[in-house]
């Protein structure tokens, strides 16, 4: 581990293109938005063109930008294994008929939220001085079970250099270990070249039963165990001076706060955070501060300035809070912060205003994401890379004005403007997907990552 700042060090935000398949069917149980736009015709298309639009905006800003791809949907592979048979056509109309919640399931785009693709440390905290990569299992819902083996496919191929990069077996998919990824994990640090502190929010202890004074969501899932946090910690070489495990306010969760990311944000030294984030608020921030290098800056907000309901509502705290060469930073925000009178007021008048790094908000739409509880800060999975690690990726996955366009083209050729739920069990919804995908892997060169080009 280094103990010194390493310069040319970049957070590189890789931004989860929105998938062909992107529909609304009320899959995600504790997932406010999720649970009220089942049903909605969605558009694969303007997602994906906002997604771009975002990333885009974000890489002429100044930011390192980075792209992953969406995963293989329908997948029907998971509809074989669970006993439907036939050809594929076979397969969907069999579904669609006796199991439609499952043709559902299989079409979820969910891999679109990056955040929750895995949990990365960055090499300058690692023991070995490498970049650790471990998938989240997603167990807690059957259509992100579905992501993992995809996922630890993809990030291996991006991050092949073993020099550098170093990749970890998903935990075990059971219950004790549900992990949701990056969305329950934050680093604080000075800058991004200093070593960091990482913040590991779980919302329920598996093992051992319920410590003293703490308790358990009651009307959602809490989907994060501290085992889980624990493990990945491990994995990476993590020391108990490197880490802060604190668990995720109960209330909050019953509240539609399904990932820590719905209702903090941290970057550098900075926490912003709603009152109602931990459940031992005092206790995480002292935790925190006696283990980081440098001050922590943490900036609350509380309940009466912004109420739960307003903050799952406008996806406040799922904003990226990103770093800028001055010293200041961008909080990009999702367009619903507008919308509420409450929350607009607050990034005015206490974030902006306030004594803490923000000095700018940049309002970003990303709609269709959104109605599927998705927010700015879940569309990113966020990579801390020095120059030598920017280097050594493969393919083309930092985003250029080339690429760019070379994407935008690609969803217009290939997304549809409208889906309804009732479309996904149209075969050739399956075939334009693959055509799509294939595409795309020669398009972003990271070879064969999908079960369709595995054979
Ligand atoms: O897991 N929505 C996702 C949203 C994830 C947001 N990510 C972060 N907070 N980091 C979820 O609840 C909706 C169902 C669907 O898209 O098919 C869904 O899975």
């Amino acid at each position: 581990m280094n103990t010194t700042a390493i310069s040319n060090v970049q957070e590189v935000n890789f931004d989860g293109l929105v998938g062909p398949t992107h529909n609304y069917s009320g899959l995600a149980v504790g997932n406010v938005a999720s649970m009220s736009h089942g049903g909605l015709v969605s558009s694969p298309k303007e997602g994906a063109l906002q997604g771009l639009l975002k990333m885009k905006s974000l890489m002429d800003a100044g930011y390192a930008q980075g792209v992953l791809p969406p995963q293989q949907r329908p997948d029907i592979g998971a509809l074989r294994d669970l006993g439907f048979s036939g050809s594929n056509s076979d397969v969907l109309a069999r579904a669609a008929k006796e199991a439609p919640q499952l043709l559902r399931a299989v079409c979820s785009a969910s891999s679109m939220w990056t955040a929750n693709a895995g949990t990365i440390t960055p090499s300058l905290d690692a023991p070995d001085s490498r970049v650790h990569f471990t998938p989240a299992n997603l167990q807690s819902s059957f259509h992100r079970y579905l992501e993992p083996q995809t996922t630890g496919r993809v990030l291996r191929a991006i991050f092949r250099n073993e020099q550098h990069f170093a990749h970890h077996p998903v935990l075990p998919a059971t219950p004790a270990f549900a992990d949701e990824g990056a969305a329950n994990h934050t680093r604080l640090c000075g800058e991004h070249g200093e070593p960091g502190v990482h913040l590991f929010v779980y919302g329920r202890q598996a093992f051992g039963g319920a410590r003293s004074g703490e308790r358990e969501p009651k009307r959602y899932p809490a989907r994060q165990t501290l085992e889980a946090s624990q493990a990945v910690a491990r994995q990476h070489g993590l020391t108990d001076a490197q880490t802060v495990f604190a668990q995720q306010h109960p209330e909050a969760i019953d509240a539609g706060v399904f990932h820590n990311d719905v209702i903090a944000v941290g970057n550098g030294p900075v926490l912003l955070y709603h009152e109602m984030a931990f459940l031992d608020e005092e206790g995480t921030l002292d935790e925190l501060r006696a283990k980081m290098a440098t001050p922590l800056i943490p900036v609350r907000v509380p309940q009466e300035a912004v109420s739960m309901e307003d903050a799952v509502a406008s996806y406040l705290f799922n904003s990226q809070l990103l770093s800028n060469p001055d010293g200041t930073m961008t909080l990009v925000v999702p367009g619903e912060c507008q919308e509420r009178e409450a929350v607009w007021r607050t990034i005015q008048d206490s974030l902006l205003a306030g004594n803490n790094p923000i000095s700018e908000v940049i309002v970003k739409d990303v709609k269709q994401s959104m109605r599927n509880g998705g927010g700015p800060a879940c569309l990113r999975l966020r990579v801390v890379l020095s120059e030598a690690e920017r280097a050594a990726l493969t393919g083309r996955v930092l985003l250029t004005d080339a690429l760019c366009d070379e994407l935008t083209a690609w969803v217009e050729r290939h997304y549809r403007d409208r889906l309804a739920v009732d479309d996904l069990k149209d075969p050739q919804l399956a075939e334009e997907s693959l055509t799509a995908l294939d595409e795309l892997t020669q398009l972003l060169k990271i070879g064969s990552v999908y079960p369709f080009q595995l054979g």
